[in-house]
């Protein structure tokens, strides 16, 4: 690919982010004084263990389908086969909220963006997962410490979700070809930025994503023994096909 085609293709990348971004970074900065007060935090602490993974799930749910938006608009991602793009979002998608969520991260003081205001680790108390959350705020701060730019963030994102080594690949050479593209992107844009060490630490955050993930599913399968008629009747039908085990791909398929 030409210089000109990397160009093209980063501002595509940074485009779609754009796009399937809910906020914008200055909008977010003139919110930060939203804080949940004491007995709003006390009210999430009060709800029961089910209610509260029910709560989570839909949030977490919203997220996910603003990054099925972005794969979409993701050049080469609509030309994979259909069970690979199904495959890449099973596998990606939990791993790009979480690198949206450093977006909507301040580590002046801890907290994450959710439901219209700033919450701290302890607002997620009842959903008896402490080491969890704790581990997706370390990452938050860690992923914030970096200063990455919006574009930065935007083709980040992309190489994540744009990954040839997931086992459940059909057509591992033709992500592989994608990804390569991803990658000259990305590069091109560290070079353009005078920042090509960052490019190391990215790797390394790739890393801890797939642990997360690891841990997310976990504790999924430990609340689905516990409640399952909540996972079964009342989560939303594409948590389920993303991060369950039982494969019912219809409903991701048609999105
Ligand atoms: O832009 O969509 O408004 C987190 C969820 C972020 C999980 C969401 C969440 C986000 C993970 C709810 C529950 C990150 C934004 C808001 C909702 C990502 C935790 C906090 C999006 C960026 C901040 C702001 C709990 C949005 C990790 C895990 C889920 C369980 C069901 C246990």
């Amino acid at each position: 690919p030409t210089s000109m085609h990397i160009e093209e293709l980063c501002a595509s990348i940074v485009r779609s982010h754009r796009e399937t971004s809910q906020y914008r970074v200055d909008e977010l900065q003139t919110l930060r004084w939203k804080i949940f007060s004491r007995e709003e935090v006390h009210a999430y602490q009060s709800k029961t263990v089910d209610e509260m993974w029910q709560h989570c799930a839909m949030r977490l749910t919203d997220a996910v389908q603003y990054v099925v938006e972005f794969a979409k608009r993701i050049p080469g991602f609509r030309q994979l086969g259909q069970n690979d793009q199904i495959c890449l979002l099973k596998s990606g998608s939990m791993e790009v909220v979480l690198v949206r969520m450093s977006r909507l991260f301040n580590p002046e003081n801890g907290t994450v963006f959710f439901d219209g205001k700033f919450a701290g680790t302890e607002l997620f108390k009842s959903l008896a997962c402490g080491d969890f959350i704790a581990a997706v705020f370390d990452f938050a701060h860690s992923l914030c410490a970096l200063r990455l730019t919006e574009q930065q963030v935007a083709l980040f994102s992309a190489l994540v979700l744009i990954n040839a080594d997931r086992p459940c690949l059909e057509d591992r050479d033709r992500v592989l070809r994608v990804r390569k593209d991803m990658e000259l992107a990305l590069r091109h844009l560290l070079h353009r930025d005078n920042q090509e060490s960052l490019l190391h630490k990215l790797y390394q955050k790739v890393t801890v994503l797939r642990s997360l993930c690891a841990l997310h599913i976990e504790k999924l399968r430990w609340f689905r023994q516990l409640y399952p008629f909540t996972v079964h009747s009342l989560f939303p039908a594409l948590y389920k096909e993303l991060f369950g085990s039982d494969i019912d791909v219809q409903s991701v398929a048609t999105l």
